[in-house]
């Protein structure tokens, strides 16, 4: 097998775009992939401080890497979830790739300073673990942009994350959350930062062996709490259908960008009136947000009762 573009021997095959590539250029084409999202979703600009949400897995220092790589100004950002042993090795790979670039990485831990690790805040509030977890990080990543002056906020969310979220909410007819799929979302609020997934047109498949062939020593296990979450059944069946017919997850995804999302706009909950949480100031439809009200739920779960 020959590399497409300069017929040395290829180390990759690229099924969907009926390529193989060599080393050097599947990594000057998973850079053109990215520079590509940014330009036709208009996510960055040269003057643009970008915060970039890093976990120290394989997509979010494929992020950082390629975003550092193509000119952007890029500040990593870091959250000690506390989630057993998986935690402090995530910190560990994020702290030493800044540290191996010279990049700035802001480090925020939940349970310093907020109180609860997620596996605490499951423990003592209704939700599961996923969920306290994406809140927070949610919560955690704008308010932290914000705080610190950046203007974008950006997300390692690659080709499989997207398309199995589509499929979840297709599933269960989420149409405000359809009416939402966009790889690039302008602040509606001025508590609120834009955000962009610029890893949007490469699989999973693709950013490993990015980070591989790069030689970047990436955080390899997955979190616990992944272990039969149902978006992982959702990629399974992806993989599936892209095996049996290369380019099916870019063409479910972007058809739906292009034909389908605009049917459910009408649904969008974007207008609905924004306000500031009366706690914590950031940008809320309810009176406090839903990070405030959860903490306040499991303080008041944690606190010892009055006999
Ligand atoms: S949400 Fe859930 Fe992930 Fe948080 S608790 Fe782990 S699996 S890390 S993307
Ligand atoms: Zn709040």
């Amino acid at each position: 097998m020959k590399c497409r573009t300069c017929t040395a021997k290829a180390v990759i095959e690229a099924r969907r775009h009926n390529a193989a590539f060599c080393k050097d250029c599947f990594i000057t084409h998973v850079e053109r992939q990215v520079q590509k999202s940014i330009d036709t979703e208009k996510m960055l600009s040269k003057d643009d401080r970008v915060l970039v949400a890093v976990s120290g897995g394989k997509d979010s220092l494929t992020l950082w890497e390629t975003l550092h790589r193509l000119g952007y100004s890029t500040t990593g950002y870091h959250i000690v979830l506390g989630i057993g042993d998986y935690s402090p090795l995530a910190r560990e790979k994020a702290e030493a790739y800044a540290k191996g670039q010279g990049l700035a990485l802001i480090v925020t831990d939940l349970k310093e300073e907020y109180d609860f690790t997620i596996p605490e805040l499951a423990l003592h509030t209704p939700r599961v673990s996923c969920s306290a977890c994406g809140l927070s990080k949610r919560y955690l990543m704008n308010r932290t942009a914000l705080k610190e002056g950046f203007t974008v906020l950006a997300t390692g969310h690659n080709l499989d994350d997207a398309a199995s979220t589509l499929l979840g909410n297709l599933l269960h007819w989420h149409t405000d959350q359809l009416s939402r799929m966009r790889p690039a979302m302008e602040a509606t609020h001025p508590k609120l930062v834009k955000t962009v997934k610029p890893l949007i047109r490469l699989t999973e498949r693709e950013t490993l062996a990015y980070t591989i062939l790069r030689g970047i020593d990436y955080h390899e296990d997955e979190c616990p709490n992944a272990v039969g979450a149902t978006s992982l059944l959702y990629k399974d069946l992806l993989n599936q259908l892209e095996h049996a017919s290369p380019g099916a997850k870019q063409s479910f995804y972007f058809g739906f960008l292009k034909k389908g999302r605009p049917a459910f706009l009408a649904a969008d909950t974007d207008g609905f009136e924004l306000k500031e949480c009366a706690v914590c100031g950031q940008a809320t439809t309810t009176e406090a947000c839903a990070f405030c009200r959860m903490m306040e739920q499991a303080r008041r779960a944690a606190a010892p009762r009055n006999p």
